[in-house]
């Protein structure tokens, strides 16, 4: 598949220029445009990709969709909206959101419980969903990644499930534009 890769950095004032609330009012990355289509939610935008072009989404309808749909609502909800996305919100942006240190706390306890209902499942599964690498599996990295940054401890399947979601050549490009952009 052929496609332009406009790097937009954030917080650095680039998602409130006129041209990009044009595309997103919501001033967040990502964005895909596909033609006519813009969407954005990392979410819709990665499982459109796989619905679209192939490769990253179960058959609609068949059981490991019904899974992946599973592993979307959870790492969605459980660990980045209100566990992850609350302790930075109120720690490292806490100069925007205010401090909330309660708020913090409930969060870490919260995203540590959460991890319990994926623990069987990684430790029973090369991928989230049976069958191979899925869109979910990018998603699980960069919350994985992200709970890492932010100081968890976490167990020891969680951290070899990380190690080969890292040894993907994709991941690898992928950090290296993340990166240099
Ligand atoms: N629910 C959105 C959240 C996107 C989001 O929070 N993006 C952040 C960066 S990770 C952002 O663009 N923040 C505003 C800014 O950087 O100016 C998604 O999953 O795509």
């Amino acid at each position: 598949m052929e496609y332009v890769s406009r790097p937009i950095g954030p917080r650095t004032g680039e998602t409130q220029t006129a041209g990009f609330r044009a595309l997103n009012p919501k001033e967040k990355v990502p964005v895909l445009v596909d033609g006519d289509l813009v969407l954005t939610e990392s979410a819709a935008i990665v499982t459109y990709l796989g619905d679209r072009y192939g490769g990253l989404t179960p058959e609609p309808g068949s059981i490991q969709r019904a899974r992946y749909n599973e592993w979307l609502s959870y790492i969605l909800m459980e660990l980045d909206a209100h566990t992850l996305y609350v302790i930075r919100k109120h720690g490292d942006l806490k100069h925007l959101y205010g401090e909330a240190p309660a708020a913090v706390d409930a969060a870490r306890a919260g995203f540590e419980k959460q991890l319990r209902w994926a623990r069987p499942r990684i430790e029973a599964e090369g991928h989230l969903v049976g069958g191979g690498f899925t869109g979910v599996d990018i998603l699980m990295t960069t919350c994985l990644d992200w709970a890492v940054a932010y100081g968890f401890d976490l167990p020891e399947p969680f951290l070899a499930y990380l190690g080969r979601q890292h040894q993907r050549s994709p991941f690898m490009e992928a950090t290296r534009r993340n990166s240099t952009s």
